[in-house]
């Protein structure tokens, strides 16, 4: 014991000859912040990861998928479908709003058709509002904020979800007035 008293007595007396008590002081704050971080870093780095790798414009239950550049409405694939099929016990409306989206992967741009499901009361999960190209509630036929499941005719008027179907490539077309993008 009187050896550890003597080397920690020594060792005291020299970092007093040596440093001053800002200094000390300073540097032993840095010591405790740095040594609070260390077990931050992992964790960090782990959010930096997910946010970084995953492609959300490939995944069709996210709102950043590509074919949802025109939705307003809950993602099927979340509601016991996929975003091509109605959920179980849900049939697709005949009517819909139609966009067109552009696919990063092959750099093309596609006409997505926006079919919602009815029948049952509204799924509520990965509710998506990104509304490309969208037009307000007074021009109906070019609004996506729009319960096409009223068009049913057959009483199943409830909304439950939206499918994004893929309707083929969108093509310049040749107008009186020159090229003109099909948006
Ligand atoms: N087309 C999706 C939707 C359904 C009900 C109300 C608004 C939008």
């Amino acid at each position: 014991m009187k050896t550890l008293d003597k080397w920690v007595e020594s060792g005291a007396r020299i970092l007093a000859r040596t440093t001053s008590r800002r200094s000390f002081l300073s540097r032993l704050g840095s010591a405790i912040v740095g040594a609070a971080s260390i077990p931050l870093l992992p964790v960090a780095r782990a959010d930096e990861t997910t946010a970084g790798d995953e492609d959300d414009t490939q995944d069709p239950n996210k709102c950043n998928y590509w074919r949802n550049c025109a939705i307003d409405g809950f993602l099927c694939g979340c509601c016991g479908g996929c975003h091509t099929t109605c959920p179980h016990g849900t049939e697709m409306a005949p009517m819909t709003w139609i966009g067109t989206c552009h696919n990063p992967a092959d750099n093309r741009d596609y006409i997505i058709a926006y079919n919602d499901c009815c029948g049952k009361s509204t799924c509520n999960r990965c509710g998506c509002n990104r509304n490309e190209g969208d037009m307000p509630n007074y021009l109906p036929h070019k609004s996506n904020d729009t319960n096409w499941c009223l068009g049913t005719g057959n009483g199943h008027n409830v909304y439950h979800c939206t499918t994004t179907l893929l309707l083929g490539l969108a093509i310049q077309q040749d107008t009186p007035h020159g090229l003109a993008a099909p948006k």
